[in-house]
């Protein structure tokens, strides 16, 4: 299933990097009604708005809400009133497939000499180095296409000390937060591309940003048997940044990720996994804001024990909150996976927390596939 590399990756930043990243600075989304999604994911997710831009600061085109959770960022763009060449992009990217993810920013040290890099090495250009400055600072960017209509935008902020990026303003919670947080951080951010693309996606990040592969895939062998579907993931050397490409495999039944692209329209996010500390407490608090979270049966958890060993949650709690476990040489994971969160088959996301184990939960893929076979049923898409 999975092949081991010869080395455990050394996580030290290497001074003589040629691509250095900082971390993921934002995910992006373009959606059809930024002030309703900024409502899901506060009330919902239990994020809290933190900056915002609109009509009402002198942005007539498009309104942005930006929402954190511990380093977690996204921000929710919707299109006001498409007046320049950015307006009709992002309302194009609406039309064509629905709300997703336009944008997964990395923070840099310095986003020009890593634009020139990733320019020099092939990358296609989205924005050439630009600077935005308010009363708060200067915020260098530049941006590179990836898969599909998906950008990285390049941000170096360290002259800037502001709510977001200039010409934002701060802004309040929506709703009162959760007392205790709901997630941290972004984990890992997971891109579906097409059939037989994705070592060539692959080889865009190792030459592109220098990014490395990891150990865990999914390889030709459980493709065929019941994944439907191949995986590798690329991580910065720090492995701040993970980034999982899956493509289609032909197997038995129809891919999701055929699924995912034809509603979709083309390559794209597919996931967004999010560091929690306490999955338990996240799963009750998100179930009873009404997040839907993937089924698992009830046989799984009859045999989980005699495989996973001791978590802190007990199999019975992860059994009533269908919660799924995964061990490796390394230490353990608990993770779960929502529904798709808006009307298409499409985005969905990811709640794990780790100890020790920097696997993708590899044991879970068998369980985990089958969900999401029967929620493909149910559309008819199976
Ligand atoms: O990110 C991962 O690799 C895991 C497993 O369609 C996974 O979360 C892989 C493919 C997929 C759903 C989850
Ligand atoms: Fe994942």
């Amino acid at each position: 299933m999975t092949q081991t590399t010869d080395h455990t990756p050394d996580t030290t930043a290497r001074q003589d990097d040629p691509f250095p990243v900082k971390g993921m600075d934002a995910v992006v989304f373009a959606v059809g009604n930024a002030k309703q999604a900024a409502h899901y994911y506060s009330s919902a997710f239990g994020m809290r708005r933190v900056a915002y831009s609109g009509p009402e600061n002198g942005n007539r085109e498009t309104a942005s809400y930006v929402l954190e959770n511990g380093s977690a960022r996204f921000v929710f763009t919707s299109v006001i009133k498409p007046t320049t060449a950015s307006g009709q992009f992002l309302a194009q990217h609406v039309a064509e497939h629905g709300d997703g993810v336009v944008d997964l920013a990395i923070e840099v040290p310095d986003a020009r000499r890593a634009y020139a890099y990733a320019i020099e090495q092939g990358a296609r250009s989205v924005a050439e180095p630009y600077e935005l400055k308010d009363e708060n600072g200067t915020v260098v960017l530049a941006a590179i296409a990836t898969y599909g209509e998906t950008r990285h935008t390049l941000v170096d902020r360290s002259g800037y000390d502001g709510p977001y990026l200039p010409g934002f303003v701060a802004a309040g919670p929506i709703v009162e937060p959760p007392a205790q947080r709901t997630f941290q951080a972004v984990d890992h951010c997971v891109g579906n591309v097409e059939l037989g693309r994705m070592n060539e996606w692959v080889g865009f990040y190792n030459k592109v940003m220098g990014f490395t592969n990891m150990k865990e895939f999914v390889g030709d062998d459980i493709a065929t048997e019941y994944s439907a579907l191949m995986s590798k993931v690329v991580a910065d050397g720090t492995l701040k940044v993970k980034f999982p490409i899956n493509e289609p495999a032909v197997a038995k039944k129809k891919s999701q990720i055929d699924e995912y692209l034809e509603f979709y329209g083309g390559a794209g996010v597919q996931h967004i996994a999010l560091n929690t500390n306490d999955i338990v407490r996240t799963v009750r608090t998100m179930r009873a804001a009404g997040v839907e979270f993937l089924d698992t049966p009830d046989s799984y958890y009859d045999t989980l024990g005699e495989w996973v060993g001791d978590t802190r949650v007990p199999v019975e709690t992860l059994r009533e909150l269908k919660i799924l476990a995964d061990r490796d040489e390394d230490g353990y994971l608990l993770q779960i996976f929502t529904k798709p969160v808006q009307d298409r088959p499409t985005v969905f996301f990811e709640m794990i927390e780790r100890h020790g184990s920097m696997g993708f939960g590899k044991g879970n893929f068998k369980a985990l596939f089958e969900a999401i076979e029967r929620e493909q049923e149910k559309r008819g898409n199976l």
